[in-house]
């Protein structure tokens, strides 16, 4: 049965599309006056469908008191306001393990590309440098090298079996030491900055983690020491990185994600020690497609009355 859906903002193509032949979906993000359009679906619509950095609002949520689903295309719900959620039994889900092996990726291209200056050196050829002056300088190299690794969830267990291939040491940060994770756990984050030449964020944002990469981390990490973040802008203290990177006091740096995307300080821009993206490490086709499916199917299941697939709250 099509059921009245709120969309707070675009979709993987294909997914949006079958999202809006099965239901009456209401676009959010196109709406001239969004009260007025919360206004008229209040009692008719049933589901909010949303991505990991829009989220929804308890504010919006309030207006439309018949939703009983939230279906977020993306694994990190920091954006919903699941307290509301909890409160109101509002069933959330997400598309965790389905991007695991995207994120991990990119976060072994940045790392890389933070030691090697990948991007530096396609600009050295590119601008002549190359001919005109000679080789380029000499990096530093990764393999072999210790890697921390801050949340063990799915990204962090197929960032460590990609990190093992370099023959990296690993640690890694977790609220707990997981069972199921062959690698030394270190409780205390700064502790594990201070040992390791590559530090990665792979940490969902919440209450405990935000703000957790701080000054005092890494001062840890060192001159010699670079950070690597695919989780989250928020869990890295941007002015006190932005100081790091300035004064050098860190290696470098390899950054998807930022605390109010997608705005990026204009003081990384100058800066030849860090690799920006733009939030793009589950941005494959054949991750958003599986995404989009997990979305489509989580919504399946409440209306059908099933137990969503991937349920966080
Ligand atoms: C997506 C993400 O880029 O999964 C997440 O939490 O941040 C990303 O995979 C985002 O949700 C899609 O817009």
């Amino acid at each position: 049965m099509a059921e009245t859906l709120l969309l707070m903002g675009p979709l993987f193509a294909s997914t949006q599309e079958a999202l809006e032949q099965q239901h009456d979906v209401h676009r959010y993000w196109e709406a001239d006056e969004p009260k007025a359009l919360l206004e008229s679906i209040t009692d008719r619509c049933t589901g909010v469908v949303t991505d990991g950095g829009r989220g929804v609002s308890a504010d919006v949520l309030d207006k439309l008191p018949k939703v009983g689903v939230v279906s977020v295309f993306g694994v990190g719900v920091d954006a919903v306001d699941l307290d509301y959620c909890q409160s109101r039994s509002i069933r959330v889900g997400n598309t965790p393990d389905v991007l695991s092996d995207d994120v991990a990726d990119l976060a072994v291209a940045l790392a890389l590309a933070s030691c090697r200056r990948v991007v530096q050196a396609d600009g050295y050829v590119r601008d002549g440098h190359w001919e005109a002056k000679g080789a380029f300088p000499l990096a530093v190299r990764m393999s072999g090298k210790r890697a921390g690794i801050f949340g063990m969830g799915s990204i962090g267990k197929a960032l460590a079996s990609r990190l093992a291939g370099f023959n990296m040491s690993i640690a890694y940060c977790n609220r707990s030491p997981r069972a199921d994770s062959p690698h030394r756990f270190v409780a205390d984050l700064t502790q594990l900055a201070s040992e390791v030449d590559f530090l990665f964020v792979t940490a969902a944002a919440t209450a405990g983690t935000i703000g957790a990469v701080g000054r005092d981390v890494l001062v840890a990490l060192g001159q010699d020491g670079y950070l690597i973040n695919v989780a989250r802008g928020t869990l890295v203290d941007e002015h006190a990185l932005l100081d790091a990177l300035t004064h050098n006091t860190i290696a470098g740096a390899g950054l998807d994600v930022f605390e109010k995307e997608p705005s990026v300080p204009e003081g990384f821009f100058s800066l030849h020690n860090v690799a920006l993206q733009p939030h793009q490490a589950s941005g494959t086709h054949e991750t958003r497609q599986a995404m989009g499916q997990l979305v489509l199917d989580n919504l399946a299941a409440y209306y059908d009355g099933r137990e969503l697939l991937t349920r966080v709250v």
